[in-house]
């Protein structure tokens, strides 16, 4: 494929993975970045040292570009932001905050900044700052999120802002896909999707709760706190929202979520944090990072060469393109 994001990132297809705190490592990177999408370390609660090492790693399965997350809520986040320099990644993107304070040091050094939004505000001063792209995030991602949807998010980002905006949040196979490309954006972005393929380290503890997941089975916790997180229901997560419904301090509330990510990471996913997005629900499958990409492609572009008589006809059989 040839789009604004496939030549800005020099990948083949505009499908991007999404840097999952404490999971997106070297290994998945670099299996999503040999597929010809890009793969992303995610840096949220890791050390330096960590971090190096997934830059080799992902560098020994591919020699295409990868790119690394910066957490901006993490007490680390300045000494990740300078590391970002140091050690020659492609494209560095950037979530939960505003990362104007390490803009110039990014372009500088030569790396394409790709901030994570979720408001068109925040997107038109990143483009000011010199940002080459914006990821526009719904409230369906997993994880940390803002209160838009991809649907109303994906058209004020793109009328807000002149560079390429991929599209997250609820976008799991092709024809989610395609409806981010009718809403404005060149590139996609999931995170979700990739939780289960073989490539990625996670728990099986959370690719079985992710593969077993309904509709209705994610919940938002830390509204309280002003930082929501997304994930899948358990335990924890109800003691949360009854912690919260109780109002509890600020400071309170923080102590409850301190090392939850962590527990659920080594296989607590009942008192752990198991973040996950709405469309866990769609994850039925673990395939591997290659087959992901390939078939999300396809898929779109199937669906796009057809008429909406046709869709609408395909959609009467509940068949898929
Ligand atoms: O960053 C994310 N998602 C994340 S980060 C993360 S790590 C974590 N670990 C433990 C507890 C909590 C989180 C898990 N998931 N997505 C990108 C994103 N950024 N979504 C929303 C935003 C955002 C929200 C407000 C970006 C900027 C913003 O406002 C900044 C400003 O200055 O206006």
């Amino acid at each position: 494929m040839r789009t604004r994001i496939t030549e800005l990132l020099g990948i083949q297809y505009p499908v991007v993975q999404g840097a999952m705190a404490r999971i997106a490592d070297g290994n998945l990177a670099g299996a999503v970045s040999a597929a010809g999408g890009l793969g992303i370390i995610a840096c949220g609660g890791a050390s330096p040292e960590w971090i190096r090492e997934q830059v080799a790693r992902a560098r020994e399965l591919t020699g295409n570009p990868i790119g690394i997350n910066v957490m901006l809520m993490d007490p680390r986040a300045a000494e990740v932001a300078e590391l970002v320099c140091e050690l020659g990644v492609e494209v560095v993107t950037t979530g939960a905050g505003s990362p104007a304070n390490y803009m110039g040091m990014w372009k500088e050094a030569g790396v394409k900044v790709v901030p994570v939004v979720a408001s068109s505000a925040l997107a038109a001063r990143m483009e000011r700052l010199g940002a080459d792209a914006v990821v526009a995030e719904g409230t369906e991602a997993g994880g940390h999120i803002g209160e838009l949807t991809t649907m109303a998010l994906i058209p004020a980002v793109t009328a807000a802002v002149s560079i390429p905006v991929i599209g997250a949040g609820g976008i799991v196979d092709g024809r989610g896909m395609l409806a981010a490309f009718a809403l404005g954006a060149e590139g996609v972005q999931c995170g979700t999707r990739f939780l289960t393929v073989e490539e990625c380290g996670v728990h099986e503890a959370w690719k079985e709760k992710v593969l077993k997941a309904k509709d209705s089975d994610t919940i938002v916790t830390g509204r309280g706190t002003g930082h929501p997180v997304r994930g899948l229901k358990n335990k924890f997560a109800r003691e949360c929202r009854k912690m919260e419904m109780a109002a509890q301090s600020g400071e309170e509330l923080e102590g409850m979520y301190a090392g939850s990510l962590a527990r659920a990471v080594a296989g607590d996913v009942e008192n752990g944090s198991v973040m996950a997005g709405q469309v866990a629900a769609l994850v039925t499958e673990r395939g591997c990072a290659a087959d992901v990409i390939a078939e999300m492609v396809r898929e779109a572009e199937a669906l796009a060469g057809r008429s909406l008589d046709e869709v609408a006809a395909m959609n009467a059989g509940r068949e898929r393109a």
